[in-house]
């Protein structure tokens, strides 16, 4: 199939007024051609050229959820392999080919590509038609692990995900790379989730909220003093696309290292990734290094990702890797087999009720590799605004549509951004196009870990900076699926 080349007006034309024309155009080459060529040229002399594409298929596919069949999507190359690895270096040269029956359009959260590659439909580009193709081709200059998802409506619920790791020094011969996906499942179709959540039915009880005092840092008096968690009841949690009743089984070596990949794609839920007899050593957050930190727990938020390191004990034994929902007793996991043993059954209800998640680990991570030092250019404050009734949710009270002007910033500037969440729910904010670090939280400043999703709690203040160096138009969203759709999304815009 040939690619055909969608007519691109230079960034200043295109971003703004011109964006819908742009997006019919994509649309018609689309329809007749087949695929768009979604991507900025080449640089030349690049040997992008003669690296070998990867081929994407979005299909739809059956699992099994609770001894019961569900259609839900999937994101695999043609040997049925989930996702991409990769090697920093590699030119990320890949072509999506929509094999569903509705338009779709994949981002690859965490990486900075030029931004009409960055797949949010509306903002980057056209989505994908039915039957059509969009080919990616830009560099890999940094490792991590990262994920992939449908940014179309919702279907990133109806597990449109999946990995994305780009291996450098830290994926190392002796070691055992396991990736750990996490994901909420419901048999309730994701539209129907949303209409329920805006008309108020299924809203948390009483049983759901957890009445805390906020820790007031450096908000004004009169926040929030009953924090809502999970506001959609999930039927299922699933760990590399499965529950804990028939969990993933990952052979290991006694006494050999593990890296373990931890990847929340999950909608809407907050997780405590809990090691229990492992012992494991944090190495980076986001894909961006960090001062080593070991533990047997560590929180991950919606979006985010861990890297762990975990020694595996010489003894015999199946250790569980678990992840709690926040707030409650129900988890999900696979399985480390170290040796011949018995798998045991892990009972899908922990013993006890897990805590919210805070920002207790946040403040002790230290980026390996921060930012050079420096004054900002631009403060923007951005209060998380919104509220349970009517499930609004927005940004400085603003509901985004595609009337709002984007935030303005100028290329080569330090930008920092201080969110302060007004709100009853915390909400996992990520930039797109960027990697930020964390500078504040409440009114301490230091040097924390670099990320590209942090989570700001209820009452909490969290500053981030970023260095604009990939103009465009990028977006800047909460993380919840049905908080971004409900309009708690911005964009920045330089050229
Ligand atoms: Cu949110």
């Amino acid at each position: 199939m040939q690619a055909a080349m969608l007519t691109t007006p230079p960034l200043d034309r295109e971003i703004g007024m011109t964006s819908r024309r742009a997006l019919m155009i994509g649309a018609l080459a689309a329809g007749f051609a087949g695929a768009v060529r979604a991507q900025a040229p080449p640089a030349r002399g690049s040997d992008a050229r003669s690296a070998p594409q990867t081929i994407l298929e979005l299909v739809r596919r059956s699992i099994e959820v609770n001894g019961k069949p569900a259609s839900v999507f999937g994101i695999r190359q043609p040997d049925g392999t989930f996702g991409i690895s990769t090697e920093v270096g590699e030119p990320f040269r890949v072509r999506v080919a929509n094999r569903i029956d509705e338009p779709s359009l994949i981002h690859w959260h965490g990486l900075t590509p030029p931004w009409q590659q960055d797949g949010v439909p509306g903002i980057s580009g056209p989505p994908i038609p039915a039957g059509g193709a969009a080919d990616y081709d830009f560099p890999l200059g940094f490792g991590g692990t990262f994920w992939m998802h449908s940014h179309q409506g919702l279907q990133e619920q109806s597990l449109m995900v999946a990995p994305l790791i780009v291996r450098d020094e830290r994926h190392r011969k002796d070691q055992q790379e396991v990736v750990l996906l996490l994901d909420d499942f419901s048999f309730t179709a994701p539209e129907e989730i949303f209409e329920r959540l805006r008309n108020g039915i299924g809203m948390p009880s009483m049983a759901g909220r957890v009445a805390t005092m906020p820790r007031i840092t450096g908000v004004p008096q009169g926040g929030p003093a009953v924090r809502d968690l999970n506001d959609v009841k999930y039927d299922a949690f699933l760990a590399n696309y499965r529950t804990l009743a028939d969990p993933e089984t990952v052979k290991v070596e006694p006494g050999g290292k593990v890296l373990l990949r931890v990847i929340n794609s999950s909608s809407m839920s907050n997780y405590h990734l809990d090691l229990g007899q492992l012992k494991g050593e944090l190495i980076a957050v986001d894909g961006s290094r960090i001062a080593p930190l070991v533990a047997r727990r560590f929180p991950i938020a919606v979006a985010q990702r861990l890297d762990i390191r975990v020694a595996v004990p010489r003894a015999t034994a199946a250790y569980p890797v678990l992840a709690v929902l926040e707030g409650e007793r129900r988890r999900t996991g696979i399985i480390l087999a170290a040796g011949r043993t018995n798998i045991p059954r892990v009972p899908e209800l922990a013993a006890q009720l897990s805590p919210a998640l805070a920002l207790g680990l946040e403040r002790h991570l230290r980026a390996v590799e921060p930012l050079r030092p420096r004054k900002a250019d631009r403060v923007y404050t951005l209060n998380l605004t919104g509220e349970m009734a009517g499930y609004v949710w927005s940004i400085n009270n603003i509901v985004w549509s595609k009337d709002v002007p984007p935030l303005p910033v100028a290329h080569g500037e330090r930008v920092e951004l201080i969110m302060i969440n007004r709100t009853g729910m915390s909400h996992p904010m990520h930039l797109h196009g960027h990697r930020f670090q964390v500078v504040q939280i409440g009114g301490r400043r230091f040097p924390g870990a670099v990320r590209d999703t942090v989570l700001v709690p209820p009452a909490e203040r969290v500053a981030v900076a970023f260095d604009a160096d990939n103009p465009g138009l990028w977006a800047f969203h909460c993380h919840l699926l049905y908080h971004l759709e409900a309009g708690m999304f911005q964009t920045f815009r330089y050229v």
